[in-house]
């Protein structure tokens, strides 16, 4: 038998939490034969309610979970995880100021950095969720700088999986036929998801999405504020943000990165900035990536028009001010 993963789950008590702890138990992120032991983490506040979760986790008889640490102590929730799923931040309320927000997070994940840093399992992958995700993940590096900056990660997989759900619709295709559509940089609204290299499979073999779309307007504009603004869409419809499809991209991500993408697919991923395309080394930046043994390479040699290389060149600029307000906080 395969020897239990340990997996971290901050902010377990939250929403997206409620979705991702029963996913990682049943073996949808790493494998229907991998057990796995949740460790869970959430603010005195909210121990009552993460005590809920894990009594439902013992209630649900997950065959796969072969335990629950369930924690309002950061060094008891990072000791010994192999894989890190960052949650629980600060969220925006009404009235803040970007930067007070940002400066509650910048030391949210300085101090947690510090806790993975010193008794995660060596060689710990982490996904930050939490908002500002890409700049929570760069804060994260920064302050753990044994943990190799290739394994700190941030989440757009979300993005991903909705550009995929669009052109299904768009197309009236299965998601599961269409590949290589692209997030670049920022999770937020300055993200541009590119569907240049984007392919469907079809009896008569794959064919770019462009040509069966054979509708450049919408998909050069409607397509993407849709896919950019669909989380404030969720909320609006919800009454609370993507909680389901948050935990469910969360999965995705871990899955592919542990397992491997197929031949010929990529995904994409926020991942520390080597200065492919141009954009700024070292930033946390949305890239096509293929995995395999448990490394993200980040695509290589994609061709990129006019129109695209602005929208990258926007939500680089959007990445280095958050960059540089989430520095300004430190001091
Ligand atoms: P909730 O407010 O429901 O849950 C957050 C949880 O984090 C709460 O239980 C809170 O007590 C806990 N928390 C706060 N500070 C903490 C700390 N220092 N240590 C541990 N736990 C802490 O939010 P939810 O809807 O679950 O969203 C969680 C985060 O994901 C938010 O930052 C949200 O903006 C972000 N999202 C990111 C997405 C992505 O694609 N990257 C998409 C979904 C989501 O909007």
């Amino acid at each position: 038998a395969k020897e239990a993963v340990r997996v971290l789950v901050t902010g377990a008590a939250g929403q997206i939490g409620y979705a991702l702890v029963p996913m990682i138990a049943r073996g949808v992120m790493l494998g229907p034969d991998q057990p796995v032991i949740l460790h869970m983490l959430d603010i005195p506040p909210a121990a009552e309610a993460l005590n809920g979760v894990k009594m439902e986790l013992v209630d649900a008889a997950f065959p796969l979970l072969k335990g629950v640490v369930a924690t309002t102590d950061a060094v008891e929730a990072c000791t010994g995880v192999n894989i890190a799923v960052m949650v629980g931040g600060f969220p925006r309320k009404e009235g803040m100021e970007r930067k007070d927000v940002m400066s509650k997070n910048v030391s949210i994940y300085k101090s947690q950095a510090s806790a993975l840093e010193k008794h995660a399992a060596a060689n710990c992958k982490v996904l930050v969720v939490a908002n500002p995700a890409n700049t929570n993940a760069l804060i994260l590096k920064e302050f753990a700088p044994s943990i190799p900056e290739k394994n700190i990660t941030c989440l757009t997989r979300l993005d991903h999986n909705r550009a995929l759900g669009q052109i299904s619709e768009r197309l009236s295709v299965q998601v599961s036929d269409i590949k290589n559509v692209i997030i670049w940089g920022n999770h937020s609204s300055t993200q541009y998801p590119d569907v240049n290299h984007a392919t469907v499979k079809t009896p008569a073999g794959e064919k770019p999405v462009r040509g069966l779309v054979k509708d450049d307007t919408w998909l050069n504009a409607e397509f993407i504020t849709t896919v950019q603004q669909r989380g404030a869409a969720i909320i609006k419809a919800r009454k609370l943000s993507s909680a389901l499809s948050a935990a469910s991209s969360a999965c995705d991500h871990i899955r592919d990165w542990v397992l491997g993408t197929p031949e010929g697919t990529w995904v994409s991923m926020g991942v520390y900035s080597d200065g492919s395309y141009n954009v700024p080394a070292g930033l946390v930046y949305s890239f096509p990536v293929t995995c395999q043994n448990g490394e993200w390479k980040i695509v290589q040699g994609l061709s990129i028009d006019e129109f695209s290389r602005k929208k990258l060149e926007l939500t680089a600029d959007e990445l280095s001010e958050e960059k540089a307000l989430a520095y300004s906080c430190l001091s």
